[in-house]
């Protein structure tokens, strides 16, 4: 007998959930290449996705959402607890009865007609403790074929559910893909999540935002680890040792092409290498030991594809030339695919994301530009076809953390890199995360969003409570990772860039490893520490001392302006925020008053 069937619980909710939705059919998937040609068979045949030039992109496929179903949808978006204050005044909230109710009827025969799919799922490897086992069910094959990417999926993980092992009941339906019946409801409290009316990314892929990293923030939250927003990456120093670093950006800060940095000419030869573990999840536990280890949960990329290109991320183009599933992407003629920012001209004309037959150069009837792909049109491709991937990615125990960064979009006042005192001060640090917005977005330029360690649409409960824990976890390490803090998008008096970014960030993250290892020099300052000019090695790169000062300085009045920004900010939490984070902001305001 399988394992699946000697498991009640899992074979009553299966059928519980089949009663409500009513499909056809129910499938259990196994992860087997047969069964994986079986469905691609199969969504070939309805249109749901397009074979491509197989000859020049072997084993990749083309899908196309609804137009108005092509990125998260925050609003629609709610964690479901019996007291609101459990969810936290940032997140949205049902209450677990509301939730279930509003849902269900729109569940209700969602699956007529079609295949409930149950999918299997690890996040992290199969068996590691730092991993969590879900089943999602599901109607769409583009799901199941999304997720064989990026999770472990199939009959190895039945047999780690065993009989009566715990995982969280994911269910999802496309039912009539109608943004008015659509909802994403977290039920942390029954370990239960349940995603309805959206066929897209986020939103569908259980395992990724809502599992890895709202459940996840709560688990961790209740069992004593971290489940965060950050790439993992190993930057290989000349000599061979590997230092560990994660970290959170808000989204658009490219966190995809840090985790794939290819080190300039300059620094290969000095003998740097980069590992990328991850490029967008991490979960993390203090170990005996007294250090941080990681583990990416995640086995596959769903990158953005506008803005990828040959310059910008090499490792994530050669990473998607096979295996890969591209999504709102614009399909040519020859059966490849085109992106605006990708490699190569605009072709003479194809197919958008939408649908339409496209050329370059199309207006709308409002006057603006017709797009090819969609801002957000995404390619799935497994983690291990990336040039760069680490040899450790399915190391049980994960990688050990040495340095934690945290990033900003700030067009002023944030220097390219500064140091934390200390763990505490570093918290801090990692709540004031900030995206400023560039003259590229017209009217809002200047506009602050902050977005504390890039969690504030993932964190599935209180983020004041989320602080404090952060604070707590400072506590069960005896060497805890340093925490800094970039910003590479600096801007001049001409609105360009200041810093060159990319592959040059190794310079940065060269001298963050020299922090860790105590060799890198630096300046103490109200913000804390900060590389003096000759700390950071610039041989090779032209950037003139003027623009080097003012990338690495601390200008106080301005800061002075932006921590009653912050103090502003911080009222959004109410009482739930920890003290120690209400000090440091005094601490930081008495350092300032203290410096010239
Ligand atoms: O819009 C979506 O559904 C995808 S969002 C996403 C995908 C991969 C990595 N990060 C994100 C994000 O929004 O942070
Ligand atoms: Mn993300």
């Amino acid at each position: 007998m399988h394992e699946a069937l000697k498991h009640h619980k899992l074979q009553a909710w299966v059928k519980d959930m089949a009663g409500m939705c009513n499909p056809d059919q129910i499938v259990w998937i196994d992860g087997s290449e047969d069964e994986k040609k079986k469905l691609e068979q199969e969504s070939l045949s309805t249109g749901e996705i397009i074979e491509l030039n197989q000859e020049k992109l072997p084993g990749c496929y083309y899908h196309r959402t609804s137009t108005d179903d092509v990125a998260r949808t925050e609003h629609l978006t709610y964690i479901c607890t019996k007291k609101k204050s459990a969810a936290g005044p940032t997140n949205n909230w049902l209450s677990p009865e509301k939730g279930y109710e509003k849902a269900k009827d729109i569940f209700q025969n969602s699956m007529v007609g079609r295949t409930m799919y149950v999918i299997p799922f690890s996040m992290g490897p199969i068996g590691s403790e730092f991993s969590k086992i879900g089943v999602e069910l599901t109607d769409s094959i583009y799901v199941v074929l999304n997720m064989r990417i990026m999770t472990r999926i199939g009959k190895p993980v039945l047999d780690a559910l065993g009989a009566d092992n715990d995982f969280t009941k994911c269910l999802h339906s496309k039912a009539d893909l109608d943004i008015n019946k659509r909802l994403i409801l977290h039920f942390p409290e029954d370990n239960t999540i349940w995603s309805v009316g959206s066929g897209y990314g986020g939103n569908v892929l259980l395992g990724k935002k809502c599992l890895s990293l709202r459940l996840g923030s709560w688990l961790a939250k209740k069992e004593g680890w971290l489940a965060e927003h950050m790439l993992i990456m190993g930057v290989e120093a000349p000599g061979g040792h590997i230092v560990y670093v994660a970290a959170a950006f808000p989204s658009a800060c490219g966190k995809t092409n840090l985790a794939m940095l290819v080190p300039p000419q300059g620094l290969k030869i000095k003998g740097y290498r980069i590992w990328t573990v991850g490029d967008d999840i991490a979960w993390l536990r203090a170990d005996a030991d007294g250090t941080l280890w990681a583990i990416n949960p995640e086995t596959g990329f769903f990158g953005v594809a506008p803005g990828t290109n040959t310059k910008t991320n090499p490792n994530a183009i050669a990473t998607i030339q096979r295996n890969t599933i591209y999504t709102n992407v614009l399909l040519k003629d020859d059966k490849t695919v085109w992106w605006e920012g990708g490699d190569g001209p605009a072709p003479a004309s194809g197919i958008n994301w939408e649908g339409k037959l496209w050329k370059p150069g199309m207006i709308d009837e409002n006057g603006n530009q017709v797009l090819g792909a969609h801002p957000n049109s995404r390619f799935t491709a497994p983690l291990v076809q990336c040039p760069s991937i680490s040899n450790r990615i399915e190391n049980h125990h994960g990688v050990p953390i040495d340095a934690i960064i945290f990033g900003g979009r700030r067009a002023r006042l944030v220097p390219l890199v500064y140091e934390s005192f200390d763990w505490e001060h570093g918290v801090f640090v990692g709540t004031t995360m900030a995206s400023e917005r560039t003259a590229a977005q017209a009217g809002l330029q200047g506009e602050i969003r902050r977005d504390p360690m890039a969690m504030l649409p993932f964190c599935g409960y209180s983020m004041g409570l989320y602080f404090q824990h952060w604070l707590d976890m400072g506590n069960k390490m005896k060497k805890p990772p340093k925490i800094f803090h970039v910003n590479w998008f600096r801007l001049d008096d001409n609105g360009k860039f200041m810093w060159p970014g990319f592959g040059e960030n190794l310079r940065v993250l060269e001298w963050i490893i020299g922090r860790c290892t105590n060799i890198a020099g630096a300046e103490q300052t109200p913000i804390g520490y900060i590389p003096k000019s000759g700390d950071l090695d610039l041989t090779g790169l032209s950037i003139n001392s003027a623009t080097l000062e003012k990338l690495l300085s601390v200008d106080k009045k301005e800061w002075e302006e932006e921590t009653k920004d912050i103090e502003k900010f911080f009222r959004t939490f109410g009482n739930v925020l920890p003290a120690e984070i209400k000090n440091q902001l005094q601490g930081l305001r008495e350092r300032l008053a203290k410096s010239k």
